[in-house]
Formats: C-alpha cells, sequence, structure tokens
C-alpha cells in the first residue's frame, strides 16, 4: 500500500482563472482540473489517495513529506510554480512525478528535479507505474504507446475534491480534433482522431457529480464536436437524461466553428442544456487563418461574422479564443479584432499572443526561421518574434487590445445587444420544459431571483470603484425593465462580476506593463 498525495499547483492570474471575480461568488477557483479525479479512480483501490489543489488550500510540505509518492500536474502557465513544489520537496526527500499538458511537450522541463515524468495520456502507464514501483523496478520515463480507449475510462472520484470550492464541475466526453492548426499541442499529444466515452459512461459521470451538488459543469473536451456523427446520439441521451431529471446541469464547453454548419448539432447541444460554447475563432484576417492551417474558419457558407451569429442565434452564447501576432498581422489587427467583437457581440474573448508550444509545427518551423525567443522568462509575454511588426508594437496593441475590449462601455453594449436588441435566448429548452412543470419554473425561478440579488449585493458591497458600480446598477435595471426575467437578471449579474474581472486584469496590464498569464 502506498500513500499517495496528487497534487494542482497554483495558477498566476489569468482571464480564464476568474480570479477577480471568484470572491464575488464565493468561490475560490474556476473548475478542479479534470485529470487528478481521474488519476484517483485509475489507482487501485489498497492505495491511499489524497488530492491537494493549491488553488483552493495551501500546499502542507510536512504532509508531503510523510507520502509515499508526490504526482504533480500541471500546463504551461504552472511551469514555475511546478518547479518550485519540485525543489522543496526535492530538499525534503520525496520521492516525486510528473505529468500532464506542460511535461508531455517539453520532457526536460524538470531534469534533475523530479523522479519520474509521464509523457501524454496515462491510463495504462500510471497503473502499469505503480506496480512497477511496488516491486522496486519503475522506469524514469512513462509514454502510452496506444491512445487510450475512452470507453475504459473509469468515472473519477469527484468525491475527493473539496468540490464547494469551485464554481464548475470538469467532465470530459471525448478526446482529440481533427483539424490541423499550426500552433495546437492538443492534436500532437491526443491525436487527430476523436475518442469517444459511452452514453453510459457519461451519464454515470453526471450521476456521480450530482452527489457533489455541482450543478454547473465545464466539458472539458478538446473539441466536443470532433466527430460530429458521433457525439449526437451521446448528446441525445445526455439530453433525455437532463430532462427526465428536471435539468440538473447547465454545460459549458469548447467547439470548433464548423458547429454553424450543423443545425441538428446546434439543436442537440441545447437540448442537453449546453449554453456557452467557447470557440477558437482566431483571427478574422483570412490570410492568418490559412498560414495557421486553420482551414474550417476560412469563409465557406457565410463570413466569419455570420457563422458566430448563426451559432448565437441558435441560443449557444459564443465565448472566443482570439491571437494576434501571425506572420500575416501587422498593427492593423488590434483595430480589425475590435471590429470583429463589435460585428459578433461577443462578450467573452480570451486574446492571446501567437505562442509556440514545443512539439507544435510552429515550433518547428519558427525554430529553423531563427524567431524563437528560447529564454523561459518571456519579458514580451510570447516567445514568438513576430514578423510584421517590433515585438514593442505587438506587447503594447496586444494590452491596449484588452483594455479596449473590456472597456465597461463597450462591453455592456455588447451585452444590450446581444440580450436586448438580438433577444438572444439562452433557456430555450428549460422554457419549453417548465410549460409542462410550472411549479419546478416557480422554484428555479424564485431560487435564480435569489441568487441575482445575493451576488448583486456581493457586487455592491465588494467592488471599490463607485462609477464601476452606477454603472452595473444603470444596465441591469436596463435589463429588468426591457426583459423582467429572473433567469437574465442572473445572468447580468454574473456578467458584471465578469466584466469586473477582465475589467481589473487589464487594468492591471496597462499600469504595469505587465502580461499576464500569456506564455
Ligand atoms: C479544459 C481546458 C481548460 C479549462 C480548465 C483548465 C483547468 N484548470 O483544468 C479552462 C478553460 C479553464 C482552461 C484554461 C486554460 N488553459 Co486549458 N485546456 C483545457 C483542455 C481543453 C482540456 C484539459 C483537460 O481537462 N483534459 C482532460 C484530462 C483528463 O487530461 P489531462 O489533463 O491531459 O490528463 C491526462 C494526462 O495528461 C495525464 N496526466 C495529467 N497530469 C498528470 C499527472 C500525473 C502525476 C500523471 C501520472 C499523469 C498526468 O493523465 C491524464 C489521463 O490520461 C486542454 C487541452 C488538452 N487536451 O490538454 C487545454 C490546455 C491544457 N490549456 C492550455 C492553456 C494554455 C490554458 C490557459 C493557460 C490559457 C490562457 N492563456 O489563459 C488557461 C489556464 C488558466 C486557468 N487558471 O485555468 C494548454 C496548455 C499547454 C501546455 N502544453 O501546457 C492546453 C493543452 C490547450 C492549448 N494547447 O492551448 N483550460
Ligand atoms: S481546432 Fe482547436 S483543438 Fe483542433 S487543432 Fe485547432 S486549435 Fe487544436
Amino acid at each position: 500500500m502506498a500513500d499517495i498525495v496528487l497534487v494542482n499547483p497554483r495558477f498566476e492570474v489569468s482571464y480564464w482563472g476568474l480570479e477577480h471575480a471568484l470572491p464575488l461568488l464565493g468561490k475560490k477557483c474556476n473548475l478542479p482540473t479534470a485529470c487528478l479525479p481521474l488519476l484517483a479512480a485509475l489507482t487501485p483501490e489498497h492505495h491511499r489517495l489524497t488530492i491537494v489543489d493549491e488553488n483552493v488550500e495551501p500546499i502542507d510540505y510536512d504532509r508531503l513529506a510523510r507520502a509515499d509518492i508526490v504526482g504533480l500536474t500541471g500546463m504551461i502557465v504552472q511551469r514555475h510554480r511546478m518547479r518550485e513544489i519540485l525543489r522543496e520537496l526535492r530538499a525534503r526527500g520525496v520521492f516525486t512525478v510528473v505529468g500532464g499538458p506542460w511535461v508531455s511537450v517539453q520532457e526536460d522541463y524538470f531534469e534533475g528535479l523530479t523522479d519520474v515524468i509521464f509523457v501524454g495520456e496515462a491510463e495504462t502507464t500510471w497503473p502499469q507505474f505503480l506496480d512497477d514501483w511496488a516491486h522496486g523496478r519503475y522506469q524514469h520515463r512513462y509514454e502510452q504507446l496506444e491512445r487510450t480507449d475512452m470507453t475504459s475510462v473509469p468515472v473519477p472520484r469527484y468525491d475527493l475534491l473539496k468540490t464547494r470550492n469551485y464554481l464548475f464541475g470538469s467532465i470530459q466526453f471525448s478526446r482529440g480534433c481533427p483539424f490541423q492548426c499550426e500552433f495546437c499541442d492538443i492534436i500532437v499529444t491526443f491525436g487527430r482522431k476523436p475518442r469517444l466515452k459511452t452514453s453510459g459512461q457519461v451519464i454515470a459521470e453526471l450521476e456521480a457529480m450530482r452527489k457533489q451538488h455541482l450543478p454547473m459543469a465545464f466539458i472539458v473536451d478538446d473539441n466536443l464536436i470532433g466527430n460530429k456523427v458521433a457525439v449526437k446520439p451521446l448528446l441525445r441521451d445526455v439530453a433525455a437524461w437532463q430532462a427526465a431529471e428536471g435539468y440538473p446541469f447547465t454545460f459549458f464547453t469548447e467547439a470548433s466553428l464548423n458547429l454553424a454548419e450543423d443545425d441538428e448539432l446546434m439543436e442537440l447541444m441545447i437540448a442537453a442544456n449546453i449554453m456557452v460554447v467557447f470557440i477558437g475563432i482566431e483571427t478574422p484576417n483570412e490570410a492568418s487563418l490559412r498560414e495557421t492551417k486553420k482551414y474550417q474558419n476560412v469563409r465557406k457558407g457565410g463570413t466569419l461574422v455570420d457563422r458566430v451569429r448563426k451559432v448565437q442565434d441558435s441560443g449557444l452564447e459564443v465565448w472566443c479564443g482570439m491571437i494576434v501576432g501571425f506572420d500575416h498581422d501587422d498593427t492593423a489587427i488590434f483595430t480589425a479584432q475590435h471590429e470583429f467583437m463589435r460585428q459578433t457581440d461577443i462578450m467573452h474573448a480570451m486574446v492571446g499572443m501567437l505562442s509556440a508550444i514545443p512539439k507544435t509545427p510552429l515550433h518547428a518551423r519558427l525554430k529553423s526561421e531563427g524567431r524563437l525567443d528560447l529564454d523561459d522568462e518571456q519579458v514580451f509575454g510570447t516567445n514568438v518574434i513576430p514578423l510584421n511588426m517590433s515585438r514593442e508594437e505587438l506587447r503594447d496593441g496586444y494590452i491596449g487590445l484588452m483594455q479596449d475590449l473590456y472597456d465597461t462601455e463597450f462591453y455592456f453594449d455588447r451585452l444590450e445587444n446581444l440580450f436586448l436588441t438580438r433577444r438572444f435566448d439562452p433557456a430555450r429548452v428549460r422554457n419549453d420544459y417548465w410549460r409542462q412543470h410550472p411549479w419546478q419554473k416557480w422554484r428555479s425561478q424564485s431560487l435564480d431571483a435569489l441568487r441575482a440579488l445575493g451576488l448583486f449585493l456581493r457586487l455592491m458591497n465588494n467592488v471599490p470603484d463607485p462609477e464601476l458600480r452606477r454603472i452595473y446598477r444603470r444596465r441591469m435595471t436596463r435589463m429588468i425593465r426591457r426583459r423582467p426575467d429572473p433567469n437574465l437578471l442572473l445572468i447580468c449579474v454574473l456578467k458584471c462580476a465578469l466584466h469586473y474581472h477582465h475589467y481589473t486584469m487589464s487594468r492591471a496590464m496597462v499600469e504595469q506593463r505587465m502580461l499576464v498569464n500569456t506564455f
């Protein structure tokens, strides 16, 4: 029997981290990293397993020092913190292993600091390692030869998480994506053939997550619609389960823009109660889309703007990922990005500077062209040396764009265009359900109204800037007057909290000329 502790290191402040909004929402972290409860489920029962997420609780090094094995996960933005933790553990003589997205692409990064590394997926290598370890013959590097058969993945041990600290739960339906974007390491690590779980597995995971009282969940797939044909029956089954259970979950997910070409798929996503879809749009500059081989976004069946609006009109809110600094971008790109957000009314855009992740085709190309900054501390926020602008122009244009997108008036104008002018309806499926279940409707609406009120009071008590508070009140009043629906009111108050996060983050970037978590 081994005493095993799995650790998720602290994140720095980031767009996705929601650090400025979380205290308003009474939470400590956006969502639990999906790999740790999964690795726990893959661990034979005779071992003792503990999960420590530094984003919700401090690391107790004395406790870790007593463990037989400490496992660390982490992505690129956690790499410095991972090193600090590993140094601390090495000084105490702890046996450590490291896996996850960063070490999978930069295998030598923790050289001399850890005993074992895991490259890529670990559904077979993790149990194999535990067996090797028990027999005193473990290897220093494990890499799965075959990709994981997703139909054999067990239900994650959600019960080991301190779930009350998280805003969302995390659940995975599939892995892999069929596309070939030049900058993407997902397809390097997980492949281009999407692999899905069965409906039975997914529903068993939903049942398990429901016991942990997490009503909102992020479907953490690389691209939920990577295999459109295979995902449809799965969504149909999830939709049927949701309807039978009274819609216990609201989902957020990630998908590619070719979603807009499939009405049936959008309908099924809505029926499953997916409310938000994050789409990697990257850029309105078509030459840059071609450069980066993001052909699925290049004009077909309508412009980018038309396609985004089509997804929104179906009832799915679109959040997006955008990139500046492609070889075909010059300083005009910042205005073009602004204009794109205005035309689509997308409120939540995660903008980053093009970065080259090791093992990707982009990394190889830029290295051969001598355009990679190899320093681990990225003073310009990216390791890519741009072609058609200086590094300063890229950094300053990027910071300016962030500030611009989260300018209070521009942000709320997008909200009002979407919800008041275009009458965006995020609750179509529940409205249909409520017509047959009036008692549930009354209950849900009362709860939404109470939640909205509680959050509103927190905003008014905790946002220090009186001008910001005044704008929030004004915009909420307009919303109530024109669409007096408790669910929309709750969404509006949540949008204020999210605005507060993005606005605070972008202001900090401007003031300190500091780049938050792009590379
Ligand atoms: C869902 C997701 C998110 C979610 C949730 C993130 C979270 N906190 O968990 C959100 C949307 C919030 C997010 C945010 C970000 N993300 Co993200 N995200 C993903 C995505 C699509 C899926 C991750 C996931 O849950 N997978 C499911 C689990 C089960 O898979 P896994 O973690 O890989 O674990 C398996 C193996 O790696 C291994 N393993 C993992 N850890 C360990 C540890 C040990 C000890 C062992 C033995 C094995 C092992 O075993 C697991 C089972 O096979 C990945 C893409 C991908 N496929 O990796 C990107 C990805 C991880 N994200 C990435 C990035 C850059 C970010 C951001 C930094 C973006 C930004 N600039 O702000 C932010 C981080 C901010 C934050 N505070 O969270 C990059 C990381 C690049 C890298 N190679 O390090 C990825 C790879 C996508 C990409 N290329 O852009 N992300
Ligand atoms: S669509 Fe997304 S996941 Fe698929 S290859 Fe492109 S960036 Fe990667």
